[in-house]
């Protein structure tokens, strides 16, 4: 069955100011769609791929193809990253067990979003940054490309709570060249209640 885009869960300009109206679309109906098709193109050249989820791609990763690593983290990554974000009102805050862990294992909250901003610009070109769960706790890392924490090789593996899309597509339009400026402005739509769903999930 082929691989479908999923819609967004709010309005294009529902995260406006921090993230544009246009920027949302062409994000999503262009860059999203085409790693939808493309993943679709890639299981139908690989017999191998046949009927594999996503997620049992990444369990194997190492030993498939480059356009499947590609084409699924692409489809996957981009969805954790359009899920993990809500208009400000109704992005909720983090809940006391996710600040307890956010106080335990990542110094505070202040010094939690620098980090995350600080992995998102030392990524060197494209990729994301991410908050994981590993080993029972959190840790703050950056993948290249499409590679996400869940793939067989990754070198930082991990069950992602959120992801923060630093290919320039993502904040080109409104912020061109500052990186850093579209990540300060990402705080303000990160949805703290899919987090803490997702860490209670993975810390159950
Ligand atoms: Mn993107």
């Amino acid at each position: 069955m082929a691989f479908t885009l999923p819609p967004l869960p709010y309005a294009y300009d529902a995260l406006e100011p921090a993230i544009d109206k246009e920027t949302m679309v062409i994000h999503h109906d262009k860059h999203h769609q085409a790693y939808v098709d493309n993943l679709n193109k890639t299981v139908d050249a690989n017999p191998e791929l046949a009927g594999l989820s996503m997620e049992e791609m990444f369990a194997k990763m190492s030993s498939l193809p480059r356009a499947a690593r590609n084409n699924s983290g692409g489809v996957w990554n981009h969805t954790m990253f359009f899920d993990g974000l809500a208009p400000a009102d109704q992005a909720g805050a983090p809940s006391p067990a996710l600040a307890e862990a956010i106080d335990r294992d990542l110094g505070g909250m202040d010094k939690f979003m620098a980090d995350f901003d600080a992995a998102g610009l030392g990524q060197f070109g494209s990729g994301w940054a991410w908050l994981i769960v590993q080993d029972g706790k959190l840790k703050i890392i950056n993948t290249p490309n499409q590679d996400n924490p869940l793939m067989d090789d990754a070198a930082e593996p991990g069950a992602p709570l959120l992801c923060g899309d630093v290919w320039e597509h993502a904040y080109y339009l409104k912020y061109q060249n500052r990186r850093a400026d579209f990540l300060k402005a990402f705080w303000s739509v990160v949805n703290w209640n899919r987090i803490n769903a997702l860490f209670a999930e993975a810390t159950a």
